[in-house]
């Protein structure tokens, strides 16, 4: 277990993750080419999609849950899709598991109930991570699905399952491509890697083509890798790249994770500016306040167990329960981002008993209180410590999680900002009282909301406030020019 313990510290320590720490923006703003190409946010129909969805699934799945983080007896410590890099398998033994990669089991049109039944709004799927295979028959290499013993289209069967349930669908695609011979990590500085570079980047251009035209159903490419220091320094051919994807697919969406501004800047350019459609630095992290969220569009994809998103047969972790997850869906959201919950199926093509069990959990929690979510969003409204507010179409959601002891819900609204007319639960619609709380110092109106003694429930819930709140955060961004 020691060695366990000390391997999985080396490896998340060794392991690049896109944990990101904001810069400051300079005090006079430069001229960039490359820098971002807006300005405020995107106000297209696909764009107000996405951000109305507030629930995403993400998909991890390829050859690396073969081995399912174990190989010759012994444990990898890191993450279950990282395995190739673990010294105890040599990277030919790692390259041949697609020779393995059999899931019989696979049935995409129960991953999309199932993702139905979670409440997911949209999908995020691998179709290829660092180790290089294609989950569809890519015709620019041949390690892809089709060679092996499962030979179909993997990435057909889900956008066709997902897209007959309403699920939109977005392609990962991975920058980092252990597979082919071109790639490299550093700047190419010979001839002969820059000639080899070169060949990577028309691969990668041509595949992300081919993704869009085989699969024309797709909303977004949310990519991933693109710190190294080659595709950094591509700035201008990335740039390029970008607006001609979008120009192939009108509405696809982009965030941050794509390319970096001629100084090398990613995620937000040089001035401060975001770059792209919506802000991808908070993976497996949540603002902790609503001022670190800029105003932009955002999103959080978050991992079961701490760090590991392919199939790990053993998580060495903590593993958030349904509870967790729920804060964590309410806590984006009342902060305008969308949560992204990770699954990582096996080889066989299931996904897992613990992960089928949260969807489930979440799911009945959402049939409930989705209202809260879809749609809904940053309430502008002093939090208190019961919970989150989120607020739409006239309707203030206060989500419950830390139930008060004498069972009264404090809203504290200046007098500007009107006050409640109707309270109910939105757990059965029952009508709920409201108590005056006369004034603070700050001549701020309390208001007590009180919950039935007799509401027995072991999850956390929803109260709506019906009324004029004028809590609302439309005004506070910049509009889109383009
Ligand atoms: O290295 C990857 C990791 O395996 C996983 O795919 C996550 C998902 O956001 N992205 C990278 C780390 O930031």
């Amino acid at each position: 277990m020691k060695n366990i313990l000390l391997s999985l510290a080396l490896t998340l320590a060794l392991m690049p993750s896109d944990g990101y720490a904001k810069p400051a923006p300079p005090k006079q703003r430069v001229e960039l080419k490359h820098g971002s190409h807006r300005t405020g946010m995107r106000t297209d129909a696909d764009m107000q999609q996405w951000r109305d969805s507030g629930l995403g699934q993400f998909i991890h799945w390829g050859v690396y849950a073969v081995p399912g983080g174990h190989w010759n007896g012994k444990v990898f410590g890191g993450a279950g899709e990282w395995i190739r890099v673990w010294n105890e398998i040599p990277h030919d033994v790692y390259d041949n598991f697609y020779k393995q990669f059999n899931p019989t089991e696979f049935d995409a049109a129960k991953w999309a109930k199932l993702a139905k039944e979670m409440g997911v709004k949209y999908m995020i799927f691998t179709t290829k991570h660092h180790d290089g295979f294609c989950m569809w028959p890519s015709k620019y290499t041949d390690y892809t699905i089709a060679n092996s013993p499962y030979k179909k289209d993997i990435v057909k069967e889900l956008v066709d399952a997902y897209t007959k349930e309403g699920i939109d669908v977005h392609l990962y695609f991975s920058i980092i491509d252990w597979n082919h011979k071109g790639y490299m990590s550093g700047t190419p500085k010979t001839p002969e890697q820059k000639a080899a570079y070169e060949e990577f980047k028309k691969f990668t251009r041509n595949q992300l083509f081919e993704l869009l035209e085989k699969y024309p159903e797709t909303k977004g490419l949310w990519f991933d890798g693109s710190w190294d220091a080659s595709w950094k320094s591509e700035y201008a051919w990335v740039d390029q790249l970008g607006q001609d994807l979008r120009k192939a697919k009108p509405g696809l969406i982009i965030g941050s994770r794509f390319r970096a501004d001629e100084n090398g800047k990613r995620h937000y350019d040089t001035n401060g500016d975001l770059i792209d459609d919506y802000d991808q630095t908070w993976e497996r992290d949540l603002p902790e306040t609503y001022d670190q969220v800029k105003g932009v569009d955002w999103d959080c994809c978050m991992t079961v167990p701490e760090n590991g998103w392919g199939y790990h047969a053993t998580w060495l972790t903590y593993a958030k329960n349904s509870y967790d997850l729920i804060d964590m869906i309410m806590h984006a959201n009342s902060m305008d981002g969308n949560f992204v919950l990770n699954f990582g199926p096996d080889a066989k093509g299931n996904i897992r008993p613990e992960e089928t069990k949260l969807a489930k959990e979440i799911g009945a929690w959402m049939k409930v209180n989705g209202e809260a979510v879809y749609g809904a969003h940053h309430a502008n409204l002093k939090p208190q410590g019961w919970g989150y507010y989120t607020q739409k179409e006239g309707k203030t959601y206060l989500s419950v999680f830390n139930r008060p002891i004498d069972n009264r819900v404090k809203v504290v609204l200046p007098g500007s900002k009107g006050a409640p007319e109707k309270a109910y639960l939105l757990d059965g619609k029952t009508p709920l009282e409201i108590l005056p709380g006369g004034k603070n110092k700050r001549n701020e109106n309390i208001y007590y909301i009180a919950i039935p003694q007799d509401y027995k429930t072991d999850k956390p819930f929803v109260i709506v406030l019906e009324g004029e709140i004028k809590g609302s955060n439309k005004g506070k961004y910049q509009q889109a020019l383009t």
